[in-house]
């Protein structure tokens, strides 16, 4: 077998390569069902039949690279996305279908006891379109048939791009696995954060991924003229949306979780106006939903307070939430045997902040995920990177749990 840095070196020298599948401008930018997906399945494509598959399209547009089983033996799921954030990182998701690709192609003619498809799914991200997870989504069973009304900033709605790019929005919601078929999923994913970096440790098994809400904020004061209205006597919707800002900051770290006012806008937003009305979003994050369920819970009463003590009024709806997810704790622990032996140290094991495809297929299968270390712990930017050696550690994990690996 090619040592660790062989794989390591064609994992980086294929990313690199897909990164060029972007529009132009600072690091990646990839959406789905554009001609830059279109200009990356041609290179996926190639990847999967170097790795023994054979390759097809489904109706979500995730495409798919299959390696045979012994008749009826169940089918082990291996996946990610291929888009990225606007600006983004060239490993965020694909690196995950690169690896899947090369740990197949690791194994070289070895029979398995069961069958592999690596999935490339077109759209995890939710950019281009209010919605996302479609791939797996249509695997599971769970997508929502309306999701294909909703449009781009163009106004495309995401049924014609699915249908436009060879996919088919009817029969997509028709995809679903039979579970019993189904081994399991995993997914390979560069960590996004600084903790395997300050362990000094190139890969992490993932404990479990993070439940998220969003709620959609409006705060209504009253514009007025800046040099004329006494502080004590304004309406300020910014002074008031600074509090809540603050506030939440806050009860997220007095609660052990993670929250963000990601968006903000304000209006009249004119340097001689006072504040008359903010739009803002507040997204939670955390491994265990009943501590997010507390924060969730206390948002209202918090922007109550605030809206007496500011004279202004605040309305708060929850647009999303998904719950956490764990991970299956036989195929975490072969996946830490495997890592174990391809490292010869044992796995870091952490919960996952970000989200993935694998949130969704749990409602189809056991999932298990496999983090790889991230430079400065730095994503969704154009300065992401793992490096060449965890890489290739990676691609050895995982084909040492396929070698050992019997459903
Ligand atoms: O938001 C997330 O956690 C993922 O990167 N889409
Ligand atoms: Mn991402
Ligand atoms: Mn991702």
């Amino acid at each position: 077998m090619t040592a660790n840095e062989d794989w390591g070196a064609m994992a980086s020298e294929r990313l690199s390569a897909i990164a060029k599948a972007s529009e132009p401008g600072p690091g990646v930018t990839r959406l789905p069902f554009g001609p830059e997906h279109e200009a990356a399945l041609d290179l996926i494509s190639e990847w999967m039949r170097r790795a023994g598959c054979s390759v097809s399209l489904d109706s979500a547009g995730t495409l798919i690279g299959r390696r045979e089983g012994p008749p009826g033996a169940p089918t082990l799921l291996i996946g990610s996305h291929q888009d990225s954030v606007r600006e983004g990182g060239a490993f965020d998701g694909i690196m995950g279908v690169a690896l899947g690709c090369l740990a197949l192609e690791a194994l070289g003619a070895q029979e398995l006891p069961f069958a592999v498809e690596v999935l490339a799914f077109a759209d995890e991200e939710g950019v281009r379109f209010p919605t996302a997870l479609i791939g797996p989504r249509a695997l599971a069973g769970t997508l929502d048939p309306k999701v294909f009304e909703m449009t781009d900033r163009a106004g495309e709605r995401l049924g014609e791009a699915l249908r436009a790019f060879g996919g088919d929005p009817e029969k997509a919601t028709m995809l679903a696995r039979n579970p019993d078929e189904i081994a399991g999923y995993l997914e390979l994913h560069i960590e996004q954060g600084p903790v395997l970096e300050a362990a000094d440790a190139p890969l992490g098994v993932v404990t479990a991924i993070s439940g998220i809400e969003r709620h959609r904020v409006t705060v209504t004061g009253e514009a007025g003229h800046a040099g004329t209205v006494p502080m004590e006597m304004r309406h300020d919707a910014l002074l008031s949306a600074s509090d809540l800002v603050r506030g939440v900051h806050d009860m997220a770290r007095d609660h052990g979780i993670r929250a963000t006012v990601g968006q903000l806008t304000v209006s009249p937003n004119v340097v001689n106006a006072i504040p008359a009305r903010v739009d803002l979003t507040i997204e939670i994050r955390a491994a265990e939903d009943a501590a997010r369920d507390a924060v969730g819970a206390a948002l209202g009463e918090l922007c109550a307070g605030i809206a007496v003590e500011t004279l202004t009024e605040i309305e708060i709806e929850k647009t999303y939430s998904q719950p956490a997810q764990a991970c299956d704790p036989d195929l975490r622990a072969r996946l830490a045997a495997a890592v174990e032996a391809a490292t010869g140290a044992p796995a870091i094991e952490l919960p996952s902040g970000a989200t993935h495809d694998a949130s969704a297929m749990a409602d189809l299968c056991p999932i298990a995920m496999l983090f790889v270390r991230c430079k400065g712990g730095v994503s969704h930017n154009p300065a992401e990177e793992a490096n060449g050696a965890d890489m290739g550690a990676a691609v050895s994990a995982l084909a040492e749990f396929l070698r050992r690996y019997v459903p």
